[in-house]
């Protein structure tokens, strides 16, 4: 989404866009639903691609790819511009349906003094990932997946992450939640090649978050160098089926404005796939935005309502609802369960967002899921 025009001025171009597009056309492209989604997007990438003089010169990037010849040829570039050829491991598809349910709790041990100690591997990674069907960008990652791993501890354990920076760039990962001035990630720039050691104790309670913190920061969170960080009360919530989704964008052509939103990184990947659960089952989302260049993002459920608790830091619900809206940074948890069989959507309430990936269904199920 563009932020250099006014309201005003938007508003009369999206009028003159409409103007030019007949209704047929658009209920056209609502029937293609899915498809039409990832293919507008997909379109978007060309016309913008070759719209500009040329993509920033950024360390070992190149603009996103489409598949096919083109990007082969996108890759070739990439490769050629940074003087080496890319391994076949630095390029993949992500599993966002795995990362629903995946939760790193660290290699866990006992202190002399009886606490638990929790320590993590985290590797900063240059990887070309597909985030939509047949469009591949050059990702900055933790552990070679974007969003990085969901880290996951109790209130007062004592946390050591051991962070490695294999990436061409600077990198840090700076934790949300209380440490020392020392483990802040920001000063403490880690270089090429380089370790460092992060040790803190979790607190307090709730649903937080990791991401780099290095200048300019608007390109490191927006290359995918973001994660969730859960800190479980010491008494645990009530068990449900537990699910992490994590809001973000991508600037494929390195113009400040997103091309795909998506929802865990791969847009339309639950709509192509929706999330399966049963009747009555309790569900509890962990709702994390990192999305960058756009002020907002929003979760809506349909057919159905929640119970919110921002950030988590609280067991009593905020809010009874069907849409929350989290600025970037922000984060929820949000818990309900459906009572009807069928296929519920759900989607980001900016719908510009919806329509550019960030859409996907529920598939409710009786019996087993
Ligand atoms: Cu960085």
């Amino acid at each position: 989404m563009r932020r250099d025009r006014t309201g005003a001025e938007r508003l009369a171009a999206e009028t003159r866009d409409a103007a030019r597009v007949s209704r047929r056309g658009f209920l056209r492209a609502g029937a293609l639903g899915l498809i039409g989604t990832g293919l507008a997007a997909a379109g978007r990438v060309l016309t913008r691609g070759g719209g500009r003089g040329g993509v920033p010169a950024l360390v070992g990037a190149g603009s996103a790819s489409i598949s096919g010849t083109a990007a082969a040829a996108a890759t070739a570039a990439t490769a050629a511009a940074s003087g080496d050829a890319e391994p076949a491991s630095r390029r993949g598809a992500l599993d966002p349906h795995g990362f629903l349910t995946s939760f790193d709790t660290g290699r866990v041990s006992t202190l002399p003094d009886g606490r638990t100690l929790r320590e993590y591997e985290i590797v900063a990674v240059d990887r070309e990932i597909e985030i939509a069907r047949g469009v591949y960008y050059p990702a900055w990652t933790y552990n070679g997946t974007v969003p990085g791993p969901t880290l996951r501890a109790t209130e007062g354990d004592l946390l050591r992450i051991h962070f490695r920076n294999e990436g061409a760039m600077p990198h840090t990962v700076h934790f949300h939640g209380f440490h020392p001035a020392n483990m802040d990630g920001v000063l403490e720039v880690v270089g090429r090649g380089k370790e460092f050691l992060y040790e803190f104790t979790a607190e307090p309670f709730g649903l937080h978050l990791y991401h780099c913190h290095v200048m300019p920061l608007r390109m490191h969170i927006e290359r995918g160098l973001y994660g969730t960080f859960i800190v479980d009360p010491k008494t645990p919530r009530p068990p449900m089926r537990e699910l992490v989704m994590v809001m973000n964008g991508y600037d494929t052509d390195f113009d400040g404005e997103n091309e795909f939103y998506t929802v865990n990184g791969v847009a339309n990947c639950y709509a192509e796939k929706p999330i399966r659960l049963r009747v009555n089952e309790p569900v509890r989302v962990y709702l994390v935005n990192v999305l960058e260049h756009d002020l907002v993002n929003s979760l809506h459920i349909h057919a159905n309502f929640f119970h919110l608790y921002r950030t988590g830091t609280s067991l009593t619900p905020g809010d009874f609802t069907d849409t929350v809206m989290l600025c970037q940074g922000e984060r929820a948890i949000v818990e309900f369960a459906y009572r009807h069989p069928g296929k519920f959507m759900f989607h980001a309430h900016q719908s510009e967002f919806a329509e550019l990936g960030w859409m996907g269904f529920f598939e409710v199920v009786e019996g087993e899921a």
